[in-house]
């Protein structure tokens, strides 16, 4: 399946309910007016592009009704696309051959880390990258079991210390053992379970610590995992992260199906960050790189 026909089965019921609301609005009427773009920006939110973004998109609608006086529905869904779109940010992740690049992977409890890393390294390995994996989520044996498991599966060396190590000492062997390999990615698997911002932080900040003293040179993408099937949660946990730590990209997962699809456009707007991936099931294959053009496209209805 191509990746615009995956967003539009993950992204039918959202795209479902704003063609009905659009279709329900805009019945009978060629043009829209103003109860109509209150409507519409209802739907937006409800839909889950967030309030912030909706509200923008739909002045940005206003402005062009009064600059042009083209209230078109063709005119309105144009306006729409394009305001999204400038919220939406993407990002391609890329690699380089024989140096080392770090993927410090972030998020709440379930949103898809480890599952999000193994796809990372199943395509890593796929391009022929030397590809390494640290278990840093050493709060629950069974999290080092499942990126192990993760590890056989996609055949990539894991990492791991026993439950209860340290983190940043994970890391810290993982470096050692990066950099005596070769290894071309390194993928951190975090916990996502500290009870408050501030042992996230403190924890995020020692193993940042490890890697800049360990590997000045890498590269490190710190990737925040938002599940988008939490709907306006998203949108507080991604604060909340990128206010402990400074993130480089979003990866947003569990787009696959009965996705509150919105919530993309709101996680980007809020936080002002980029969009790397998208995760489409719970394959080591079904990652692909987030495209904005086609998630739009099959987010919106069709005109
Ligand atoms: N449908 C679907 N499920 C996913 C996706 N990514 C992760 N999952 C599932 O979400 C659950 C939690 O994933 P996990 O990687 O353990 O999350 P972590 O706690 O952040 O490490 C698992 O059951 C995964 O199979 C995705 O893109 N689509
Ligand atoms: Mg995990």
């Amino acid at each position: 399946m191509s990746l615009f026909d995956t967003f539009k089965r993950g992204l039918a019921k959202t795209r479902g309910f704003v063609t009905s609301q659009l279709n329900r609005v805009a019945a009978g009427l060629g043009h829209f007016d103003d109860d109509m773009l209150d409507e519409l920006e209802m739907t937006l939110i409800q839909a889950d592009c967030g309030v912030t973004a909706s509200t923008e998109a739909i002045e940005s609608i206003r402005k062009h009704i009064r600059d042009t006086g083209d209230a078109s529905r063709e005119a309105v869904m144009k306006v729409l696309y394009d305001a999204l779109m400038e919220r939406l940010t993407e990002k391609k992740l890329t690699l380089d051959r024989g140096q080392l690049t770090i993927y410090l992977m972030v998020g709440v409890n379930g949103t898809g880390k480890t599952t999000t890393s193994a796809k990372l390294a199943q395509r890593a390995k796929r391009e022929s990258y030397r590809v390494m994996m640290a278990a840093a989520d050493t709060f629950r044996a069974a999290a080092i079991d499942q990126l192990k498991v993760w590890g056989a599966r996609t055949e990539t060396t894991v990492i791991a210390h026993d439950m209860g190590a340290d983190p940043a000492a994970v890391v810290f062997d993982a470096i050692r053992a990066a950099r005596a390999r070769g290894t071309e990615l390194l993928l951190i698997d975090t916990a996502g379970r500290l009870h408050t911002k501030k042992n996230l932080m403190d924890e995020l900040a020692k193993i940042r610590r490890v890697i800049q003293r360990e590997a000045p040179e890498a590269r490190v993408e710190t990737l925040l995992v938002i599940d988008a099937t939490t709907g306006q949660n998203a949108i507080i946990q991604a604060r909340a992260f990128h206010e402990a730590t400074s993130v480089t990209g979003l990866v947003i997962t569990k787009l696959d199906g009965n996705a509150k699809g919105g919530v993309a456009i709101a996680v980007a707007r809020e936080t002002g960050l980029p969009i790397a991936l998208a995760g489409l099931g719970e394959g080591a294959d079904d990652l692909q790189d987030f495209d904005r053009e086609l998630f739009l496209r099959a987010l919106l209805p069709e005109s």
